[in-house]
């Protein structure tokens, strides 16, 4: 595993709750080094898009309600194994099931209101890290 970027979102519970600070210092004591981050609030059609994946599943127009709710930190994350760390930190999708210290464990509310995103693999990250920055947002 050589060092690799993956794609990831603190989502807008997360960020309304305050908890932004938190979950970069978790990033970063992680051993993460931050290439890419902004502040954005996602339009109705970025986020159906962003999750097109998903558009068939009964959580879909809920997910796209929350998701353009408040702002979001977009980040692109680096280290080794970046991908794998990164859903390793993050926690399982559903905090009742997430494991101890991990930041959905630490400040999901539920299944769908649950803090962060991040790729789930390597043409995944291809994609996400384009669909938020353009190559020179990312350092
Ligand atoms: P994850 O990769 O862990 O974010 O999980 P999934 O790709 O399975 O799901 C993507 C997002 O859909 C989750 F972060 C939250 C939402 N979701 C629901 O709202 N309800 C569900 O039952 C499953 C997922």
């Amino acid at each position: 595993m050589g060092i690799e970027r993956t794609f990831g979102i603190i989502k807008p519970d997360a960020v309304a709750k305050g908890r932004t600070g938190d979950i970069l210092a978790a990033i970063e004591q992680a051993g993460f080094r931050i290439a890419g981050m902004k502040l954005k609030r996602l339009t109705k059609a970025e986020a159906e898009a962003f999750y097109e994946v998903h558009k068939q599943r009964p959580f879909f127009g809920g997910l796209v309600t929350f998701m353009t709710e408040g702002p979001v930190v977009a980040l692109v994350l680096e280290r080794e194994d970046a991908i794998a760390k990164w859903r390793e930190l993050m926690g399982a999708t559903n905090p009742a099931n997430a494991a101890e210290g991990t930041i959905r464990k630490r400040f999901a509310d539920n299944i769908e209101r649950n803090s962060v995103h991040g790729s789930d693999g390597p043409e995944t990250a291809a994609q996400e890290i384009p669909f938020f920055f353009s190559r020179s947002e990312l350092l």
